[in-house]
């Protein structure tokens, strides 16, 4: 499958890492909109929440997980940060594997809508 993500997971594509576990990745967006703009994704391919089965969702788990440790590695535990995924058209969901953006840094504006 030709996914940019699933490239950037198996190291084929090359990615500013900021944490790695057996199933999950997070790397520094390419276009960051914050101080800090991480992008965490599972290894495996999804291409939105829409496609993770109900007996998978442990996996959504496990990248919560992820975030947490890298807040309190980054110290924006203490200062609040923003998830975000986005899905599908309406969303603005660009890259079709799922992912959740982590804003810190700043503070982050309100939603417009
Ligand atoms: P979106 O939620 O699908 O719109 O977000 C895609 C993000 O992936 C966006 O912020 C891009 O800057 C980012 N990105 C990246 O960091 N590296 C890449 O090779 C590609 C997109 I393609």
């Amino acid at each position: 499958m030709d996914c940019i993500f699933c490239k950037i997971a198996n190291g084929e594509i090359p990615s500013s890492k900021v944490y790695e576990d057996d199933k999950i990745l997070a790397f520094n967006d390419l276009n960051p909109v914050a101080p800090y703009h991480i992008l965490v994704i599972p290894k495996k391919h999804y291409a939105s929440i829409l496609d993770v089965p109900a007996e998978e969702m442990g996996i959504i788990a496990d990248i919560h997980n992820a975030i947490n440790t890298i807040a309190k590695e980054k110290g924006f535990d203490k200062t609040g940060f923003r998830i975000i995924n986005n899905c599908g058209e309406d969303g603005g969901q660009e890259v079709k594997h799922i992912h959740y953006h982590v804003l810190a840094g700043k503070k982050l504006p309100n939603y417009e809508a």
